[in-house]
């Protein structure tokens, strides 16, 4: 292991040049309305939502009038935690925001986890969500979340994406994970792995090992668990980019929401996340109570597995919120402005060859001394 194993990392980027704020994204201003954006309803996802929903309140009726066994319950719960590290601490922090690095084995872990949550393959989740860092809140953002809740939520599944979101997407650069086997063979595939892993092999365990009711399993363990997990998900896009606080910046859509953040495993504290977004623990409040994807990375990087963690100093911080926070941070009334630092916007959190030559070079990593 590297001799900075283990150790975060911090990024300094003094004066960073603001690709956010060039993309005009006030969160005030009211959506322009756009004439070349006429919805194309995909039906097959509507109808494929439908089902899920009906089939999802079926399972919670098999659950609350005691039908189905405790241990079917409680391996859906097991089940959907693991899915959900895969999306958080993999699709999101890893390979998204390459915000730590991790060593093969974990590699794969989190891989064949991303995978149980079916939220697309690694490599169009990640690129959808570097698009939406990107163009936050714009035509461009695949979730825009200035059409309103609804649309962030789910809508955007249902319908074919803006002609801004291809246009712009193509500007994200993906060759990182295209160098990386483990991300490219799940996309290889991931029509065969996925259904296996998400549906399959979760409806099989319970009926194999403890002989539950086939079906029942089927409601509960697959689609009731898989059905709670997105919208779980979906919270992070919808809810925290309209209900919270501002505490980093209140000129930003994206909001910190504990709520959001317990229910999807640390990644609610996203008005944080929007103006740090390499931070691997994609929070500074809370603990891991409020943050199970920090435990898991932790834990990885005590065992060697993860490494070269970046994190953000306490004072780069401080200065924000000083600078843009709407007030609600709990330190806001004690700090004070020195004036000598004044970050003026993150860099996206990964190793992207297209940022501009004035972004690498204010993207310097500095090692923290850890003990
Ligand atoms: C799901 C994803 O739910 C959820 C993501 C949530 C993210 C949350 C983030 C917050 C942090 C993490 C929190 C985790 C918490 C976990 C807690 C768990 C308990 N850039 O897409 P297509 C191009 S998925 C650049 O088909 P359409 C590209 O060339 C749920 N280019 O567009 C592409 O071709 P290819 C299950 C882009 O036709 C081509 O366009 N899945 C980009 O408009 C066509 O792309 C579903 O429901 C881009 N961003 O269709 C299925 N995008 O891929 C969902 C596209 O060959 N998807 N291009 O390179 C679909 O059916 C379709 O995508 C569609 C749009 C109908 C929505
Ligand atoms: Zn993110
Ligand atoms: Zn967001």
């Amino acid at each position: 292991m590297a001799a900075m194993s283990g150790a975060p990392l911090l990024l300094a980027n003094a004066t960073l040049t603001s690709k956010l704020q060039d993309d005009d994204h006030r969160h005030a201003e009211p959506l322009k309305k756009n004439r070349d954006y006429e919805w194309q309803v995909v039906w097959r996802n509507v109808f494929a939502f439908v089902y899920l929903h009906a089939a999802a309140l079926y399972g919670f009726y098999l659950m609350f009038a005691g039908k189905v066994r405790g241990w079917t319950i409680l391996f859906g719960l097991v089940f959907a935690l693991m899915a959900g590290m895969g999306v958080t601490a993999g699709a999101h922090r890893l390979w998204a925001h390459r915000s730590y690095k991790a060593r093969w084995p974990l590699r794969l872990f989190l891989a064949l986890m991303q995978t149980m949550a079916f939220q697309n393959h690694i490599y169009e989740w990640v690129r959808d969500h570097r698009v939406h860092h990107k163009f936050t809140e714009t035509d461009a953002d695949p979730h825009n979340a200035r059409r309103g809740f609804f649309f962030s939520h789910i809508g955007w599944l249902m319908v074919r994406k803006h002609k801004d979101v291809f246009e712009k997407g193509a500007t994200v650069d993906m060759s990182d994970l295209e160098k990386d086997p483990i991300v490219m063979f799940q996309k290889k595939t991931y029509m065969v792995l996925m259904p296996l892993l998400c549906f399959v092999i979760p409806a099989w365990i319970p009926c194999y090992f403890w002989g539950e009711n086939p079906w029942y399993s089927w409601y509960v363990a697959s689609i009731t668990r898989y059905t709670v997990a997105l919208h779980f998900t979906w919270l992070v896009n919808s809810a925290a980019h309209i209900w919270g606080n501002r505490p980093y910046d209140k000129n930003i859509g994206a909001t910190d929401n504990k709520a959001v953040a317990i229910c999807a495993f640390g990644e609610g504290w996203h008005n944080y996340h929007h103006v740090f977004p390499w931070d691997y623990k994609a929070a500074e409040l809370g603990n891991y109570s409020t943050n199970l994807s920090t435990a898991l990375i932790d834990f990885a990087a005590k065992h060697g597995l993860a490494y070269d963690l970046k994190t953000v100093s306490a004072e780069m911080i401080r200065q924000r919120v000083n600078r843009t926070g709407d007030g609600s941070h709990p330190w806001t009334k004690d700090s004070q402005e020195d004036g000598h630092y004044h970050p003026e916007n993150p860099v996206w959190g990964w190793e992207d060859t297209d940022m501009t030559e004035e972004e690498k070079q204010f993207a310097e990593i500095v090692h923290r001394k850890t003990e």
